[in-house]
């Protein structure tokens, strides 16, 4: 079970420096207030930790189904990226789309840095509604994309270090 509490809370003087690194977001146009939301706090958290506002490359795909072919293409084309994060929301709807995209997006993601080698972070939420979604996109919860910045840079830096 997920702790109740504000995950975005962390302690900065654990997150490496993101000077040199290059990072590209993909962003859901679904739900828009949310991943505007999202997409907004993972840009503020690089740029707080020292990554260049002309080396976060953001670019938006219609859906979160679309954000697999989009991390795809991001990273195919730009090959000086050291990661990809990745910006959707998926809300429970009547039927079973939200299972199918879900599974989709989560395995597609997977494949894609597994194809590329790089890090490709899931910062897709998966809510039953709207109030859910608020509250994890700058709400109680916490910011998700926050999170997914850290992560991403986190990641580079084990990336970085392991293939020296
Ligand atoms: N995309 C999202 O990012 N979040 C959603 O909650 C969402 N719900 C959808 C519900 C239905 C019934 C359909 C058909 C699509 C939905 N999509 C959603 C869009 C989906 O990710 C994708 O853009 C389209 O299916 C086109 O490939």
């Amino acid at each position: 079970m997920t702790k109740k509490t504000n995950l975005s809370d962390y302690d900065p003087s654990q997150v490496p420096s993101g000077e040199k690194y290059r990072i590209g977001i993909v962003v859901a146009e679904w739900n828009r207030e949310i991943t505007d939301a999202l997409a907004e706090g993972a840009v503020e958290t690089l740029l707080q930790h020292g990554v260049d506002d002309n080396n976060i490359d953001l670019i938006h795909v219609p859906g979160s189904f679309e954000l697999t072919t989009g991390a795809d293409l991001v990273l195919k084309n730009k090959p000086y990226l050291d990661a990809v994060i990745c910006i959707g929301c998926v809300i429970q709807g009547e039927t079973r789309h939200f299972d199918f995209i879900c599974h989709s997006v989560s395995q597609g993601l997977a494949n894609v840095a597994m194809k590329h080698e790089k890090p490709v972070i899931f910062s897709v939420l998966t809510t039953n509604d709207m109030n859910q979604a608020q509250a994890r996109a700058g709400g109680k919860h916490g910011n998700k994309g926050v999170e997914g910045a850290i992560t991403a840079l986190k990641m580079i830096k084990l990336q970085k270090e392991l293939e020296k």
